[in-house]
Order: structure tokens, then sequence, then C-alpha cells
């Protein structure tokens, strides 16, 4: 196997070259969990740490590897990798972290495409759907959608659900699909390309597990039936992991997300709105009282729909929200350590 089948491009060779990385061994992140990684190189699998160098210089989450991950690694014993450094991503799927103020996760980095899952039955919700749209776009990562376990509703009920995708999103594609009948395998299989990276996103039980497992023939990930289990709803996958298939195809499973805030603008994926409120009579326009607002007369005549808008306006406050998080955040850390320099340099100065 070659670095190409896993993703390598030129680019990322050029930052190799420029950045004197050529005594290290190439490597992309396959794994991680909680500090620890699996490293997938042209030749083979190595468990991975990061240096302590590159531990004190991370300030943050993100600048610790994630899966998806070019890193320059050192190998030991042929079995132990160690990272000392990661390469600059060229997108990362990332979300507000649950729990934590102003602070981002990332789901995946280097991703070309995102299937986005969700099940046609319970786990139907075309705003959250939307949400996932968004943490998408703005990535720069070409959504996908596919509505799982068509075989559990009628072909009417089915028709209903995409057309009110459509209608609201008409660039995106749509696959509906059963992991059980297989119907909709021909579509996902054309649009899998070579050395091409997909993650796999969606809420807990849609069959994101399922279908990495039926595209590769072979059981590579944990799958659980809710029905037959106790505890509904309880996540069966509990980490990222990165796999190749025959078709040269590179697919991310992650575990079942509950929320997924969002964390940048969302003006690509609801790009109708976007325009349209660049005829607003004033700039600064918050489209929800103003005379000679684009979007409100659009709305008056039908033009966009409500339900859509109402959900633009609650994930745009909710971005500005975050962002004016991070940057308190920022200011509040950074005071912090500014602090604690001066204690210290207080006690060497009268020695105690
Ligand atoms: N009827 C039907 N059941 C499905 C389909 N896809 C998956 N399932 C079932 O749904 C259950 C959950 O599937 P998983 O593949 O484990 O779901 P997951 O999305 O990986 O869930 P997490 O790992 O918890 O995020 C399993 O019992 C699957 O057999 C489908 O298309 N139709
Ligand atoms: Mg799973
Ligand atoms: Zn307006």
């Amino acid at each position: 196997m070659d670095l190409e089948n896993l993703g390598y491009s030129k680019s990322l060779e050029d930052y190799r070259n420029e950045n004197n990385l050529n005594t290290f061994e190439v490597g992309r992140i396959a794994v991680e969990h909680k500090e620890r990684y699996v490293v997938k190189t042209a030749s083979q699998e190595l468990d991975a740490e990061i240096t302590g160098n590159l531990r004190f210089s991370a300030q943050e989450r993100a600048d610790f590897p994630a899966v998806g991950d070019w890193v320059a690694i050192s190998i030991f014993d042929d079995s132990l990798a160690l990272i000392h450094h990661i390469f600059p991503r060229k997108s990362t799927l990332q979300r507000q972290a649950v729990g934590k103020f102003g602070e981002k996760q990332i789901i995946a980095t280097n991703i070309d495409f995102a299937f986005i899952i969700q099940g046609i039955d319970q786990d139907f919700n075309i705003n959250r759907l939307e949400r996932y749209l968004a943490v998408c776009q703005s990535a720069n990562v070409e959504p996908i959608i596919l509505l799982s376990k068509i075989d559990l509703i009628s072909t009417e009920e089915l028709y209903e659900k995409i057309e009110n995708i459509q209608s609201r999103h008409p660039k995106v594609t749509v696959i509906p699909i059963s992991n059980i009948s297989k119907i909709g395998y021909e579509k996902i299989n054309e649009s899998l390309q070579t050395s091409m990276t997909y993650c796999i996103i969606g809420s807990s039980g849609v069959g994101k597990s399922t279908l990495i497992n039926n595209l590769s023939g072979i059981d590579l990930m944990k799958t659980k039936s809710l029905s037959t289990s106790t505890k509904k709803g309880r996540h069966t996958t509990s980490h990222r992991e990165l796999f190749i298939l025959d078709n040269g195809a590179i697919l991310i499973d992650t575990p079942g997300m509950r929320e997924i805030g969002i964390t940048e603008n969302v003006e690509e994926t609801f790009d109708e709105i976007t325009r349209l409120s660049k005829d607003c009579k004033f700039k600064n326009c918050t489209h929800i009282h103003e005379d000679g607002c684009a979007i409100l007369a659009a709305l008056e005549n039908d033009e966009i729909d409500q339900a859509s808008y109402e959900n633009y306006l609650k994930m745009q406050r909710e971005a500005q929200h975050f962002q004016t998080s991070i940057a308190d955040k920022r200011r509040k850390d950074k005071a912090f350590g500014k602090m604690i320099k001066q204690v210290v340099k207080h006690r060497k100065k009268n020695k105690y």
C-alpha cells in the first residue's frame, strides 16, 4: 500500500519538504482513545503517543491529534510510534464540546465528504439535519444525506420526507437506504471514490456501523439491536475509527451524537437566505422586524420556508453566542496566565 491509498496528497508532501520533516515517517491517525492513538502508515499499523513537546505546546484540544490527521512520527522497536507533528488540516469537522463552555470538539479531520445518516423512523428531524449540514458546509466538507431504515416505512411517507428536505436544500444529495434490503447501496457505491475520505455522522442507532460493516463485507465494528437491548438508545460505538475499503474509499465511523452545537456561521447552508440578505435595506439587519428586510419580504411571498427561516435564526444566534463565549474564554485564560506570571515573578523577587 502507498500513502496515497490513505489519502496522502502532493500538498502534504510539499509541506513535509518545506518543513524539514523528511527524517520522520508519515502516517494517518486511524483511532483516538484518550490520548492513545493508532497510526496507519504505508506498511503497518502502530500504537502511538504524542511527544512531551507536542503536549507542552498544545494550547487547546484542537492542538492534539484527531482521527483523520496526518502526522510526522518516529518508530521504536517496529511497534510504537511517537507523534512529533501534526500536518495542517484540509478540513475539520467540529461541534461544540458537550458540557464544556466555549470549547470545540473535533469529530474528524481531512474529510472530503460526510455521510449524514438519519433513521427515517424515529430519528428523522429536519431541523437537526440542517445542523449537520451546517457543520459540514462550514468545514468545506460535502454532505450526502442518507435516510436509513426505509424498510420500516411506506413509500408515500418516504417521498414526503425527501420532498421536505429537497424543498429546503435542493442542491444536497439525498440517498434513501436500507441496511437490511441493501436498497440504495448501488448509489452509495457510485459516490465512493478512491483515496477520498468519508466521515459517517448521525445519532446513535441509525445504522452507521452496520453500513460500514456491510460496505466492507466484514464485521469491522460492533453493532447493536435497539429492540433487543434492554438499555434503549445506548451508544454502541464509543470511538472514532478509520477504515479503507477494497474499492479504495476511506471511511470513518463515529459514535452517535446526541447534540450537535454550531460553532461557525451557517451562511452556506442557508444560501438562499444569505443571498437575499444582501438586498436588505440595513447592513446590520437582523431579519426579524426591520423595514426593508428582503428576507421578511420573501417570507411574506412564500418564497422561503418559514420553518427553515426560524431554524436559520436559531442556529445563527447559537453560532454567534459560541464565538463570543470563545473570545471571553480566551480573554479569561490570558488574564489568568498573566496573573500566574506576576505571582511567580513576585515570589522570585522576594525569595519565598
Ligand atoms: N430495519 C433496519 N434496521 C437497521 C438498519 N440499519 C441499522 N439497523 C439496525 O439498527 C441497530 C443499530 O445499528 P448500528 O449500526 O449499531 O447503529 P450506529 O449508528 O452505529 O449506532 P452507534 O454506534 O450507537 O452510534 C442495529 O440493530 C441494526 O441492525 C436499516 O436500514 N433498517
Ligand atoms: Mg456504531
Ligand atoms: Zn433583513
